[in-house]
């Protein structure tokens, strides 16, 4: 791959692409990096390459004729065109997806925005893209170029010794990386994990995995969402931070296309008029459940044919013989003529207006 730099400061980059992986990559002709001043594509006697901000304000800033010229007459040095790429605290964030993403272009053209800022027509009519390093303000885009390019370079083939480092490494997986030993086996009274020096492949394989998922939930919990886990693994973390205990259901909803004889249908059983959230929506707080009555799409179809092993809910009620005169009073479509005893407890179904399967259900007794 080729990358063009287009920096006011040169001279930033010689220490950093002149060592190690970089260096190497360089020179085996995995990556051909060139730098370009765009102080050299000015016209003018004082090579001046910023000036005042239009309508006011604090610093300078980069005047879009130099950046326009260099980036043009560098595109023109070889084929294809390069995507352009914009360095500024302004841009989507450099991830390990967005690495991958550059890195697999034959050819970047990456500009260090400087001072207060860039012309906008830079941005809108020379970038292809903008890019940031992190949530904080460097003094130019120089060491944001140092590490795209470093971080670019890895994933050229035959950079890095195999490409299992490159499967392995933090964020690869979406995970952090689970932690590396080296001999001495015990150091400072330190000793290895006894499951690495143990010669089985299939448990230290596991180890890792394990190591590196504990790692990102205590570290960085914001990349486990989108990481690539198991549904046995997601349970057992949840289960390790406590979590299948404290959820409990919040919330039922009923769709209806009919709200008003939903809404009055519930406001009778329940004996509570609820609270009107929006047009489409009416809510009963029932602690610490929510029922939700939604206005249905008038194209969705309605509420099919269901019999008593449906999903139903269950309302828990003190004396179910009263609750059905109230339930039939409502305007339930149909009520079970008789109370059952189910389970030791008295219980009877009906369905309410949209055909869904109610179970009301006396209070087991203690
Ligand atoms: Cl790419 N440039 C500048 N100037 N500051 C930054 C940045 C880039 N990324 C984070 N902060």
């Amino acid at each position: 791959m080729r990358i063009d730099i287009v920096t006011l400061f040169p001279e930033m980059f010689a220490g950093p692409f002149d060592a190690s992986i970089v260096a190497r990559a360089r020179a085996s002709g995995a990556v051909e990096v060139a730098l370009h001043d765009p102080r050299a594509y000015t016209t003018d006697r004082h090579h001046v390459v910023d000036d005042y901000a239009y309508g006011g304000g604090p610093g300078m800033v980069m005047k879009p004729e130099p950046l326009f010229d260099c980036v043009d007459a560098v595109q023109a040095m070889d084929q294809p065109p390069g995507r352009v790429v914009l360095l500024t605290p302004q841009g989507r964030m450099l991830t390990h997806a967005v690495v991958r993403e550059l890195a697999a272009e034959p050819r970047l053209v990456v500009i260090c925005g400087h001072y207060e800022g860039v012309d906008e027509r830079v941005r809108s009519a020379l970038a292809d893209d903008e890019i940031s390093i992190g949530d904080y303000v460097l003094s130019g885009g120089e060491p944001a170029a140092i590490v795209l390019v470093d971080a670019a370079v890895r994933h050229q083939p035959g950079v890095l010794g195999s490409q299992a480092s490159l499967e392995e490494e933090s964020h690869a997986q979406g995970l952090l990386e689970y932690p590396q030993y080296t001999r001495p086996a015990e150091y400072r009274g330190l000793a290895v994990p006894e499951v690495l020096l143990s010669g089985d492949h299939a448990a230290v394989a596991r180890w890792r995995r394990r190591q590196s998922i504990e790692r990102t939930a205590a570290r960085r919990p914001d990349l486990l969402a989108r990481a690539a886990l198991t549904a046995a693994e997601r349970w057992l973390l949840a289960a390790a931070a406590g979590a299948s205990r404290e959820v409990s259901l919040a919330e039922v909803t009923v769709t209806t296309p009919d709200l008003e004889r939903s809404v009055m249908f519930y406001a009778a059983i329940l004996g509570d008029a609820g609270d009107r959230l929006s047009a489409d929506r009416h809510e009963f707080r029932l602690q610490p459940l929510v029922l939700a009555i939604i206005r249905s799409k008038p194209e969705r179809p309605p509420a099919v044919e269901a019999d008593a092993d449906d999903e139903r809910m269950t309302f828990a009620v003190d004396d179910a013989r009263a609750a059905q005169v109230r339930v039939r009073a409502a305007g339930a479509l149909w009520v079970e003529r008789r109370v059952h005893r189910r389970a030791g407890a008295r219980s009877f179904f009906a369905r309410d207006p949209d055909g869904n399967v109610l179970c009301f259900a006396e209070e087991e007794p203690p």
